[in-house]
């Protein structure tokens, strides 16, 4: 782990610096009455899910979180939706706390920080929990299909914090840690951690097996994936890395290029178990995406699959076994998307020893 004390500290004068001259009261809590904007849609500068996922240069590294450490092209302006008209990051999807350091006001209604800045990973967590959320909506949940954490979704930047993530059940809260490169510059972090949630979300309690816990780390990284995918689509963004790969930027700090967290194509089966939720939920994560890619032949396309998926999770237990997950999922495939698509994913689900 690094030390980030003193780098931060001349931030902070910089910006209190930077804001005298505009009069405004950068120090004041969050609680205080400062002026909103007024607007529910702002603007705001964030990573196309990630440095290299949008670049394909596996040779970046976080250079102790240095501007200067991704080229100005990984970042997009996109719209901040959902805000409460605060001027906070505040509103009807997600709630952004910061446990130090200065929380992100712009009472212009533009959010436009770099990566050295504390309140870009505040941003990134706002534009990604509401970016997934709606991802969930434009599949149904929440209109034809039951709500997926109808509520604020409080995300907590945990500014000297170790390289973890993790997600709370009570309250729905992530909290997204700095070590390495800062979590919440990965939007596969922090969606991948809003992954679990959404299994809270539909199974209270959700996670008492094994089996429950590597579905749980698997359906984080594949929700994360199928976002970014779904996000660059939407804004037109380049995707110059393998598709099936979590958190390229984040694990520049821990693995060896092609940087992946974990991979949705090992081979696994449940004979390769660990019994370690991570490295089993690599057997799960790719059936899912083998699914994903014969969706895709069947013409059913992706996000077929995917409202499948999700819609099949409802039916999970709280302490799961692959096979009853799997069995439930392809119940809800074949009740959803017919018999090809049923046969489709009990044969992916076979190919990983996983049978009902
Ligand atoms: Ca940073
Ligand atoms: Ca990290
Ligand atoms: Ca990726
Ligand atoms: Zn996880």
């Amino acid at each position: 782990m690094r030390n980030p004390v003193k780098t931060r500290s001349s931030l902070a004068l910089l910006a209190v610096t930077a804001t005298a001259v505009t009069g405004t009261l950068l120090l004041a809590p969050a609680t205080s009455a400062k002026p909103g904007n007024g607007t529910t849609t702002a603007t705001a500068h964030v990573f196309m899910v990630n440095p290299v996922q949008s670049s394909g240069d596996q040779s970046l590294t976080d250079d102790n979180d240095a501007a200067t450490a991704v080229p100005t092209t990984s970042y997009a302006t996109v719209p901040l939706r959902n805000l409460d008209g605060s001027g906070y990051l505040r509103g009807k999807w997600v709630t952004v706390e910061s446990s130090t350091g200065t929380p992100a006001y712009a009472a212009d209604g533009r959010y436009f920080y770099t990566r050295d800045q504390d309140q870009f990973e505040q941003v990134m967590g706002y534009f990604w929990v509401n970016q997934a959320q709606e991802y969930l909506q434009s599949l149904g949940f929440g209109s034809t299909l039951p709500g997926i954490i109808d509520e604020p979704f409080s995300v907590k930047i945990n500014q000297y914090g170790a390289d973890n993530s993790y997600q709370t059940d009570k309250p729905y809260r992530i909290r997204l840690g700095k070590g390495g490169v800062d979590d919440a510059e990965d939007a596969e972090v922090i969606v991948h951690e809003y992954g679990h949630a959404v299994h809270q979300s539909q199974v209270p309690g959700y996670g008492g097996s094994l089996d429950a816990g590597a579905i749980g780390e698997s359906f984080g990284d594949y929700l994360a994936v199928t976002v970014g995918l779904a996000a660059a689509q939407q804004y037109g963004w380049p995707v110059e890395a393998e598709q099936a790969c979590p958190m390229d930027w984040d694990s520049t700090s821990y693995t060896d290029s092609p940087h992946c967290i974990r991979r949705f194509d090992t081979n696994l089966t449940v004979a390769d178990r660990r019994n370690q939720v991570h490295f089993d939920g690599q057997i799960w994560s790719q059936a899912l995406w083998e699914i994903r890619l014969g969706y895709v032949k069947l013409g059913l396309g992706a996000t077929a699959w995917d409202t499948t998926l999700i819609d099949s999770q409802f039916d999970y237990a709280i302490g799961t076994s692959f096979s009853a997950a799997a069995l439930a999922t392809y119940e809800t495939a074949l009740a959803r998307d017919g018999k090809n698509a049923a046969k489709l994913v009990k044969e992916r689900f076979a190919a990983r020893g996983i049978t009902f």
